[in-house]
Parts: C-alpha cells; structure tokens; sequence
C-alpha cells in the first residue's frame, strides 16, 4: 500500500534524493555497492528502501542472477521518476546556497551564481550541462509499460514542441507545464510566481470533456500524435483560463487577426493543466536529424570547439545577403562566434516550409567560415509575440549556451492586426530586451533594418547612411520577393544568393508552372460540365501539365456515391472535391471541378483548402434558373415541381449566389467555346498559363 510521505528532514530529503539517483543510474546493483554508492549503511539503506517501496517512489522485483547478493533489482515508479526531479532541483538549491555562503564568507561578495544550475568549477556559466528532466534509459523503458495505465493525452503539434523544450532544458528554469499561479504571474507580469523572469504562458490545454475525466493529483500520459509516449505529468493545476484577458497581456490585443490570439480562441482547448513533467523520451524527427541539438549537446560543441561567446541568431526566413551581412557585423560586434539557429517548430501561417528553408541554410552555410559559424536547428513552435517573444527567444538561446542573441527590426512580428496597423512599434522588441538583459544573462546585438547601397555594393544599417541623397539605396520586401517568384522574374544577385533563389524557385515554381484549381458552380444545367470539357480539351491541346475533372456527376458516381443531397451531404461531396482539388493542385497539375457547390461556406472553405497549393479560380457559370427549367436536358427540374424530386437546388433548396467569383459566365446568348475561351483568358491574365 502506498503512504503519503509526511514531511521530511532536509537530511532525509537528501538521503531519499540519492537513493533515487542511484537506483535510476544501477537499478540492478548489490545492496552492498548501492549502500557504499549512496554513502550509509546496510541497516540504514534497507530501513529507506522500505520506507521509499511504501510511499511507492521505487519498486521491488526479483532478478535472475547467479549472484546472490543480486537476486533483486530496483526501478523507479512514474511517481518516484517525478519525485527524483523534484529533489535534485531542492538539494542543488540548497548547495548553491551553502557554497555562497561560503564564498561570501571567504570573499565578502556573493558567488553570482545562479541556484538551479549545475556547474563544474572550470566551465564557464554558458557552457556548463543544464538541468533536463530526462529520467535514465533503464527507469523510461519501465515507465513506458506503467504507463499504459494512466489517462493518456495525445499532445497537439505546438504541445509537442513545447514539451520537447522543456523536457532538454529548453525552456529551464520550467520544470513543467504552468500552474495556474505561475501562469497567471507570467499573463500579468512576465514573472512565475517566484519571481523568475519568464514571458511566455506555456500551458497545456484540453478540452473540457477531458478536464472532467481528471483530477487534481493524478498523473497522465503525454503521448504524440501516434500514440508514443514521450513523458508524464502529475496534474498539480487545473483552471478555465481568460483567453481574452491573455491576448491583450502576451500578445497586446484581443485581435484575431493575429495568428497565436486565433490559435488561443479557435483552436486550444478551454482548460489549462498544469504540473511537472518527467521526461521519458525526445519526440523522434525524421528529417534532418544530424542538425538538431539539445541545449546541452549545443553547450558539449561549443566547448569541445573552445567557442567562449556565442551569438545566436533566430530566424523563419529563408536566408539572404542582408541576413548574412547582419550576422557578420554581429558576431564581429560581439567578438563571439556563430549560431545560426532557425526555428523549424511552428512559424507564421504562410512562410515557406521548413524544409526548403533548411536546403536554403545549408546552401548558404558554405558563405560563412567554417570555424567560426554553426548551425542548428530548434524545434520551437513561435507564437509571434514580438517583444515578450524576443526575451522569450533570448532566455531559450541562453540555455542553450549562446552569450550573445540578435534583435532585428519588427522580430517576431505577426504582421497587421484588423485596422491594417502593426500589432508593435518596429523597435519595441530590443526595448523589452534591453529593459531586462542584465538579469536574463545573455546580451542583446541589437540592429536596424539593413538595406543595399548600391555605389558601395555592400549592405548597411539604413539610419546609418548619412548621405541617403546621394546614393541608391535598394530593397526587395518580402511581398516583393514572392511576387517575383511567382511570377517568374529575376531575383538580383545582390539581394540573394543563386543556391537560394533555386531552392525557392524549386519549391514554389513560376506561376505558370504551378497546379491550380478551376472551380465552376452553377445550376443543374446550366452548362458546367460542358464548358468544363471544352475547357479541359484546350488545356491539353495547350500541353505541360496534367488536367483531372472532377465533374458533379462523375464525383457522385465515383467518389460520393453514398451520398444524397442533405446539406449534410452536399458539403461532405464538395469537401471531397476540394480535397483531391488540392492535391492535384499541390502536385502541379489542373483540376477542374464542375458540381452545383450551392453554399459560400463551403466554397470558401475549398478555395482555402487550395489556396495553400496554388490559384483556386472560382467561375459562376449564371445561367438563371429559368434558363436552367427551359432547357431542363435530364428532366429534373420537372420532377422537382412536381415534388417528386425533393430539396432540388433552385426550386426547393437554395443556391448562394457568388459573390466575388474571379469569373461569372454569361451563357444565354454565348456558345461554349466562347465560355471556355474567357476561363483561358482570365488564366493567362492571372499568369497560371502563357501564350
Ligand atoms: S452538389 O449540391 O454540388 O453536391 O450537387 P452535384 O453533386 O453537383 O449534383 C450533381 C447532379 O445531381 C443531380 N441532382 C440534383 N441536383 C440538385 N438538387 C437535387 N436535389 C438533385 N438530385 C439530383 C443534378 O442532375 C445535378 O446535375 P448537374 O447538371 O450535374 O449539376
């Protein structure tokens, strides 16, 4: 049976701390070695492994072993992984606090040293292991089997990130998902409840139906998005949070235009859970794996290198010259050597994946020297919160052992908010960081935005040009750099590097190379599927790029033939049109699709989905209704006044008229190849087709 250990001496707390250390390192040692390991003697250890089996910490098994001595193993239980965590940090604060009072003694000043940190006398503060919360091979191999009880949560894709960075120290001092103490210091004043600068709410959030099925003490499984489990938590917390009072302190409005406050509304659940996490395992990454590093295999390179200072730079964007320009001038600033360190976690909706991003680094890697700059890559998922993102930013290179961090102009901005204004001032982010460097521990390279003087050939600061009248200045902005790829043009070699611009180029093909959709709605009869033939046979008669149509009739038949014509119904059928839509679009080819599609909704939910791939060209063909009945080629719209035919589209279920189609379709008095030719023209206009 297992007891509540009632409060414990600090001696004992000690004791208790080393005995778990042990166990976790040899589960399967000798009473003797493990007495002589954790210094006491036989009668005093078997008296606390006693004590420590009823509190349930560790449990007892027999082991095959022709060694006597050794017909007994040891593990720890989930709660004993947990409770090891707990006094590892409670027995390193309590020496750091003996060892500076000793060195105040001994000095008259205090050591500077921060209390959760390991440290070895001769590292330097950067470079000395950080705290995980990892438990040993051995103890994770028996927790994953005592997990299979517990209530498992399948964690989303930015709870995994964040669980990743907690459990490698990422995210240190947290040793957990926030209490609601902690979460509500940090909302309004960037500080846990102990006072510790930290100003991003990490929270796990669930639904409420989830919420209810847990309870304040209990410990669940946190398994990614196959099931695998990669840590526990002993839910500790568990709250309805103020989602609106939580945009306007982290991110500065309540305003979905701005991609985390849409996240916090739209997708995170309603309750928080809070409480320490015990590490079991990393998430596994496929891709790229020999370039990502923990905070603590990042601190082993640089010290195996000899790299004292490190200035790190963070980025989304694919790199070009002015980034490289900056970075040298910040690494020469500092005296310090390089890391480039991208966030491949989760970015802004929109940027370039980060795949194509990674192939651009890698490219560019070969521009700087070798010694003296690195990369890695940080499975970070950003939140776009400009300036309290910046500290954010700059405690997690910290830990991972950088000295120095870069602060551009507008980092981490999310872009406009709905009146069309920046969500914060350009340079609000290096004036959070500089307002708290010092008690961060790592140092702000702060830098204006760059730009191309072209009588110099060479970037500069742009406030730092004092004769801007007599020079040309020269910028490409991002809008401008995705026009030009999309449209084909020419990206100068003063703006970006050639390796760059063909991965990009690679990526995101000429506009006239990529897949898009062509989506023609309309009544029944009203000439869709014909024009969407003649539109099919001239795109091949054209040539280059696979042409699919998705006709109402051939979907019915062969993708949706279960369905009926229920609301219900017709947005499953249209769904399923927009999905194959989109993978034909995303694989480079034509789909053109010709079904009724009679609701905005769902219409706007398909050019969505394409969109992400490519060109969705909506086409009204506007036949009206009467026109439709007159012609009526099935004989539907007659069984349909009849009542013999119900909810039929124009006559007794309705049809939303688009409105803000790319194209609307007169047919009455135009033949069909006159249609299909104005649905080539918009194309070409558009610069999907040429010639
Ligand atoms: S929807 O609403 O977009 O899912 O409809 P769709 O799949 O394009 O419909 C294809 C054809 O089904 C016939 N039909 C009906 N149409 C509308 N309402 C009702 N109740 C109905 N029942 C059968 C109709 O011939 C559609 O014809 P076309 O000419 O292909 O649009």
């Amino acid at each position: 049976m297992q007891t509540e250990p009632t409060s414990m001496s600090t001696e004992d707390e000690d004791h208790l701390f080393r005995l778990l250390r042990q166990l976790d390192l040899t589960p399967a040692a000798s009473q003797r070695a493990l007495a002589a390991a954790v210094g006491m003697s036989l009668g005093r250890l078997n008296g606390l492994l006693r004590a420590a089996t009823d509190a349930g910490f560790i449990e007892v098994t027999d082991h095959d072993s022709t060694d006597k001595r050794k017909r007994v193993a040891y593990a720890l239980t989930l709660r004993g992984g947990s409770t090891k965590n707990r006094l590892t940090n409670a027995f390193l604060k309590r020496k750091f606090a003996e060892y500076d009072a000793l060195h105040a003694e001994l000095t008259g000043t205090t050591s500077g040293l921060s209390p959760f940190r390991h440290r070895t006398k001769l590292m330097q503060n950067n470079l000395a292991p950080i705290p995980e919360l990892y438990v040993s091979f051995d103890s994770s191999q028996k927790m994953k089997i005592d997990a299979a009880d517990l209530t498992s949560h399948d964690l989303t894709l930015r709870q995994i990130c964040d669980l990743e960075l907690l459990m490698n120290g990422g995210f240190n001092p947290l040793k957990g998902f926030l209490t609601e103490e902690d979460y509500n210091g940090v909302v309004d004043n960037m500080r846990l409840a102990d006072g510790t600068l930290w100003p991003m709410p990490i929270t796990l959030d669930v639904s409420k139906d989830y919420a209810e099925g847990v309870e304040i003490g209990q410990d669940i499984a946190l398994r990614d998005q196959e099931g695998v489990i990669l840590g526990t938590m002993t839910v500790t917390d568990k709250w309805t949070p103020n989602k609106a009072k939580e945009a306007e302190k982290v991110f500065g409005a309540d305003d979905s235009a701005h991609p985390a406050v849409n996240y916090l509304h739209n997708t995170a659940g309603d309750v928080y859970l809070g409480g320490p996490v015990t590490g079991i395992q990393q998430p596994v990454h496929y891709d790229f794996r020999g370039r990502r590093d923990t905070p603590n295999e990042l601190r082993a390179y640089f010290r195996k290198m000899g790299w004292r200072k490190v200035v790190a730079f963070q980025t989304r964007n694919p790199l070009h010259r002015a980034h490289q320009e900056l970075t040298f001038r910040a690494a020469k600033e500092a005296q310090a050597n390089l890391l480039i360190h991208p966030v491949v976690g989760l970015t802004k909706p929109g940027d370039v994946d980060h795949f194509t991003r990674v192939r651009c680094y890698e490219a560019v890697l070969d521009q700087y020297p070798a010694a003296t700059t690195s990369m890695s890559l940080l499975n970070l998922a950003m939140r776009m919160a400009g300036p309290r993102e910046a500290v954010w930013h700059g405690l997690i290179r910290k830990n991972h052992g950088c000295t120095h961090f870069i602060v551009g102009r507008d980092h981490a901005g999310p872009g406009s908010n709905s009146q069309g204004e920046d969500f914060y001032g350009p340079y609000d982010a290096q004036d959070l960081f500089r307002e708290h460097q010092e008690e961060m521990g790592i140092e702000m390279v702060d830098f204006k935005h760059m730009v191309y003087v072209q009588e110099r050939a060479q970037y500069e600061p742009a406030d730092e040009i004092t004769d801007k009248d007599k020079v040309t200045i020269l910028n490409i902005s991002g809008t401008e750099l995705r026009r030009r790829l999309a449209e084909g043009l020419e990206i100068p070699e003063w703006f970006s590097f050639p390796q760059v611009v063909e991965q990009l180029r690679r990526t995101k093909p000429a506009r006239n190379k990529q897949g898009f959709t062509v989506f023609l709605t309309g009544f029944s009869g009203s000439g869709k599927s014909t024009i969407a033939n003649a539109l099919m046979v001239k795109l091949m008669e054209m040539g280059g790029r696979p042409t699919t149509l998705l006709d109402g009739d051939i979907v019915r038949k062969n993708l949706s033939s279960e369905l009926g014509f229920s609301k219900e119904h017709r947005d499953l059928n249209i769904r399923r049109i927009g999905y194959v839509a989109s993978e034909i679009t995303k694989n480079g080819g034509i789909a053109i699709c010709a079904p009724i599609a009679p609701y905005a909704t769902t219409r706007r939910a398909v050019r969505e989905d394409i969109e992400q791939f490519g060109a969705f060209i909506e086409v009204h063909v506007a036949t009206s209704i009467e026109e439709c009945e007159r012609r009526d080629r099935k004989g539907l719209y007659k069984l349909a006044r009849e009542g013999k035919i119900k909810g039929f589209t124009g006559i007794s279920d309705p049809y939303d008229v688009p409105e803000n189609p790319e194209l609307s379709l007169e047919t009455e008095n135009v033949d069909v190849d006159n249609c299909a030719h104005q649905i080539l023209l918009k194309l070409d206009s558009m610069g999907l087709i040429t010639g």
